[in-house]
């Protein structure tokens, strides 16, 4: 009786390790990327990850930018000299970046 009803909690312990095992790699193997934001330009001007990077843009310009998908999928508020804004991709495909307070600054990220 009692071997019955350990079981299902030994179960459950070997699926929440199986589960930790799995999902842990997965986690530390989620890639960051920096785009530094200088002389008006976003470099690099075309960076390629895989789904699940967390994207971090940082202006090392006097003048404030901004970073926004040309989807909508994102808008970061004013970014000063220092200042830095993050998105995570997790969908494959290619994104087209400006900055709306100088339209001419253009960037893509490519997530495959
Ligand atoms: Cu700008």
């Amino acid at each position: 009786m009692t071997t019955i009803l350990r079981l299902p909690k030994l179960l459950t312990g070997l699926a929440l390790i199986a589960t930790l095992l799995t999902v842990t790699p997965a986690l530390l193997a989620q890639n960051a990327a920096v785009v530094s934001i200088k002389h008006f330009m976003f470099e690099p001007m075309s960076l390629t990850v895989h789904p699940g990077t967390n994207v971090t843009w940082k202006n090392f310009d006097g003048e404030p930018h901004l970073v926004v998908s040309a989807d909508g999928l994102f808008r970061s508020p004013a970014l000063d000299q220092g200042d830095t804004f993050s998105y995570r991709f997790n969908k494959p495909g290619t994104y087209s970046i400006f900055c709306s307070i100088h339209p001419n600054m253009r960037a893509t990220i490519v997530v495959r």
